[in-house]
């Protein structure tokens, strides 16, 4: 009886890991930069839509993609960008290269 009730939780567990993707894209226009990390890190938008970054940590940060680039951004600062063509793209902070997010446009 013990053993199968450590082994239901386990099992509780284990589905648990699996279904908590915390890189599920979500439709947002606004991506915060907070505590070394793009919140929310995977968006969803649609072809025209422009993006707002804002940096709410006291460090600057980037936001550095293939073909768009914020510069330096200090806290309280923010960037646009507009996606014009489908696609996934995908960027990073400069100074914090474990810093990544993704745009999903549609
Ligand atoms: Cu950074």
């Amino acid at each position: 009886m013990k053993k199968s009730v450590i082994f239901m939780i386990l099992v509780l567990l284990f589905i648990a890991g699996c279904t908590s993707d915390n890189n599920t894209p979500v439709s947002s226009l606004d991506v915060s930069m907070s505590n070394f990390a793009f919140s929310p890190d995977a968006i969803r938008i649609n072809v025209g839509d422009a993006v707002t970054w804002t940096n709410l940590d006291n460090v600057p940060h980037t936001v550095t993609g293939d073909n768009f680039d914020s510069g330096t951004l200090d806290q309280g600062q923010t960037y646009q960008h507009a996606f014009a063509e489908p696609g996934i793209y995908e960027y990073y902070c400069n100074f914090h290269p474990g810093m990544k997010g993704t745009v999903i446009v549609e």
